[in-house]
């Protein structure tokens, strides 16, 4: 089944110099790159992200992790990858959550670590399922800024403020 699946490079990975790397390892799955940009995560956004993981005592750190607040790199990469079983491929890539228990042939088991203070810094997320993908996706980027049309869209009119080059 083709799917679409929500990639974030985190703070750790971008401050460490791995994007390239990360990206290099993704593409073994040949599935195609749709979306892409760099972004600095809001508190809400990071809540959003993390709803599910409300109630976990780590989840303030998480909150500031995705942030960049560890990292003095307030940036992170989304990216949307899209093709046959993309969840299961980009899943299998990234490895296990913990990043000790990570085969270390996959991205976490290679670039991650759990800090002193006990902060999972597993370099990468990856959408769990086709439910949370969608969630995610919709959550992080709007439909102009992905080239295949991969959820249902419509057309508002709507009279917003924004910024445009001056
Ligand atoms: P995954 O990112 O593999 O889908 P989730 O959704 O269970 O894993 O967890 C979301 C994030 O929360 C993980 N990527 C990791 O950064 C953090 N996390 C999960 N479990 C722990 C834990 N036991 N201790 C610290 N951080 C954790």
């Amino acid at each position: 089944m083709v799917e679409q699946t929500l990639v974030i490079i985190k703070p750790d990975g971008l401050k460490k110099s791995l994007t390239g790397n990360i990206l290099t390892r993704l593409s073994e799955t040949k599935l195609e790159i749709i979306g892409a940009k760099i972004v600095r995560v809001s508190r809400e956004l990071a809540e959003k992200h993390y709803a599910h993981m409300r109630d976990k005592p780590f989840f303030e750190d998480l909150i500031k992790y995705i942030q960049g607040e560890f990292h003095g790199r307030r940036k992170v990469m989304a990216l949307v990858y899209w093709g046959e079983e993309a969840i299961r491929k980009v899943r299998e890539i990234c490895g296990a959550t913990n990043p000790e228990e990570a085969d270390p042939t996959t991205i976490r088991g290679a670039y991650g670590r759990i800090t002193t203070k006990g902060v999972y810094e597993n370099v990468i997320h990856a959408s769990r399922d086709n439910q949370e993908a969608e969630r995610e996706i919709k959550l992080w980027f709007s439909p102009e800024e992905l080239i295949v049309e991969v959820y249902p869209t419509k057309v508002v009119e709507e009279k917003v403020k924004k910024k445009v080059w001056a």
